[in-house]
């Protein structure tokens, strides 16, 4: 099926791996495919023409420069190429109590160097790329609370070794009122002594990412920002083709493949490079397997530049004109989340692009819980960052969001008059337009003919998930007409769906199921008669029925009869 990737997807592209010569230090190879003249290049300011569009940034690079040396395999210390790190069983116990402190495998993680080498995990073709011999300078803003000494450092580390010193204007950490010791003074002191500017700023009371990577970007001297989750290790040749999107067209923003560091071992596992952002009803982004018509696009070359709906969000490159151009970010939203789709939803509906440059590959520690709190509570900030996201851009479909997940009502979205107002004046289309053209494949129907429950006329329970899960049979219960699980979609391709779950029937007496929505008719086509108020099943001409007294809970398929039994009412909010 199309949506059967899910996250973080950690597959192994094993012919994509190969392991980097020791002795090999790639200073000579330009990426020009001429000679370096040596020394670091000079930079100079200069306008130039990219890709017929014409650009002047402040300051470009010459035409020679040096890539980024590969690290090497220092001798030693466990990780060393990205490996596993195997804890002793003596300190297992020691490593479950660091595990707490970061929601990580601190213990691992500290017994690894922080300039520790890894493979270059690049596709075969990446290597051979020829990207503009000017690109533009780049700020590496980097926001962390709490973060673990050795994690943040390697992260940085990361930027320095495999960054052509040229592209690189600075490195800016921003401390979100963390309460360690270490990320005071000792921090500071650490980092004025490494071979890249770079320096600490400081939130003065918690203020969660979003606005901690506003503080950050003021501080920018670069022409590019590029923003960094605290935990990341960026590989070769990483930062080339980021910036070279944004050459071609300043209104790119653009991603690396985010590959997955283990919270358990720090093994640098890759991973695949067909999947694209995407969300859900509830509004989490996942990963999807990317669509044949985008591979199509893109001439089935895996190495170019995919067009992805939406973004993880920590990690991506933009220019910083266009950044403030295009509204930042939400100054209202708090601590994490919602800010990655209100940036995907506002780039694409107000002129822009959204990329994943799948030659740039950087690895983030992906985990199964946050460590840190969320003063006033995770769902209440999380819901309320989400109302102001679909109050300003989501249009009718934000009825999916509150309906499939009523507790987000009682949620407010505050004040969202000036982010209304931000839209209106870059004149940005609407979220059919995104629908139509970003994202047909999207669970989020363009077209629908009802969304809410679907109540059988003569036992007067409704269809229910029952929160059950894939391959599942579809059941009814009591109409409780608070959403959730009791809402569906009949939807203009004739399926009756619940987020990603589709009802599916395979066989003419076989069970209804919930399986994931294929948007390709078959076994997933129902079609709706608003006169008999039938649900009839095109594959099998059967009609849906009430359940039996024998499975009370499980509706089923038999012959269209004109009982009661077969009758379902979904008009009150019916659209034709
Ligand atoms: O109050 C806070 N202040 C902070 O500075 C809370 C967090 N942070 C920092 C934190 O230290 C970290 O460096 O913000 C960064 C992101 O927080 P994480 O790493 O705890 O969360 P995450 O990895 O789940 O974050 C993902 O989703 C977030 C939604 O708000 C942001 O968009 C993150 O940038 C994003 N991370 C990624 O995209 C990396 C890939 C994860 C995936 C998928
Ligand atoms: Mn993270």
């Amino acid at each position: 099926g199309e949506y059967d990737v899910e996250l973080p997807n950690a597959e192994r592209l094993a012919d994509d791996n190969q392991l980097v010569n020791d002795n090999e230090i790639n200073t000579e190879k330009s990426l020009d495919g001429e000679d370096n003249g040596g020394g670091p290049a000079p930079i100079m300011g200069q306008g130039f023409v990219s890709g017929g569009i014409s650009m002047t940034y402040r300051s470009v690079v010459l035409k020679k420069w040096f890539q980024a040396p590969t690290v090497r395999e220092s001798r030693g210390k466990p990780g060393e190429m990205g490996k596993p790190v195997k804890i002793p069983a003596d300190m297992k116990d020691l490593m479950k109590e660091k595990f707490k402190e970061n929601q990580f495998n601190l213990l691992a993680s500290d017994m690894i160097s922080l300039n520790r080498s890894l493979t270059d995990v690049r596709h075969e073709n990446c290597r051979h790329k020829h990207y503009p011999s000017k690109l533009p300078t780049t700020s590496i803003v980097i926001v962390f609370h709490n973060e673990a000494w050795t994690t943040l450092l390697r992260t940085v580390w990361s930027v320095i070794n495999r960054s052509p010193r040229s592209l690189l204007k600075e490195i800016i950490l921003v401390d979100d009122a963390s309460e360690r010791d270490f990320l005071g003074k000792q921090l500071e002191d650490y980092v004025a002594k490494l071979p890249v500017r770079t320096f600490v700023l400081r939130t003065e009371k918690r203020s969660g990412l979003i606005r901690a990577r506003l503080l950050g970007a003021e501080h920018v001297t670069g022409e590019v920002i590029t923003f960094l989750d605290a935990h990341c290790e960026c590989t070769e040749g990483w930062l080339e083709p980021l910036l070279a999107r944004i050459v071609q067209n300043r209104r790119t923003v653009v991603c690396p493949i985010i590959d997955v560091i283990s919270d358990d071992t720090f093994e640098y596992i890759t991973a695949s490079d067909s999947t694209w952002g995407g969300f859900n009803w509830k509004l989490n982004f996942r990963w999807y397997r990317v669509p044949q018509r985008e591979m199509a696009r893109r001439n089935n070359d895996r190495t170019a530049p995919l067009r992805t709906p939406t973004m993880a969000g920590g990690l991506f490159s933009i220019d910083k004109e266009y950044f403030y151009e295009i509204g930042s970010y939400d100054e209202g939203m708090d601590i994490w989340g919602g800010e990655n789709l209100e940036m995907s939803f506002r780039v694409w509906m107000c002129g822009g692009l959204l990329e994943i440059a799948p030659c740039s590959r950087v690895g983030h520690v992906f985990r199964k819980s946050t460590p840190y709190t969320f003063p006033g509570g995770t769902t209440e900030i999380v819901n309320h960052n989400n109302a102001r996201l679909v109050e300003v851009w989501l249009d009718d479909w934000k009825e999916f969001y509150y309906s499939f997940y009523p507790g987000a009502r009682k949620a407010s979205a505050g004040d969202v008059s000036d982010r209304k107002a931000l839209r209106e004046r870059l004149q940005c289309k609407s979220f059919r337009w995104y629908l139509e053209n970003v994202y047909p494949e999207s669970l989020m129907p363009l077209d629908y003919y009802y969304l809410g429950e679907i109540r059988n006329a003569e036992t007067e329970t409704c269809l229910d998930t029952m929160g059950r899960k894939y391959n599942e049979k579809v059941g009814s219960s009591y109409c409780h007409g608070l959403g959730g699980n009791q809402v569906f979609a009949y939807t203009k391709r004739q399926q009756i769906m619940s987020d990603d779950l589709c009802l599916d029937a395979a066989s003419s007496n076989g069970p209804v199921n919930m399986v994931r929505c294929h948007n390709m008719g078959g076994n997933q086509e129902w079609v709706y008669d608003a006169e008999e108020k039938w649900i009839r099943h095109t594959n099998t001409g059967q009609c849906l029925q009430r359940a039996t007294r024998d499975d009370a809970s499980t509706p089923l398929l038999r012959p269209c009869n004109y009982s009661k039994g077969q009758q379902w009412l979904m008009e009150s909010k019916f659209k034709w």
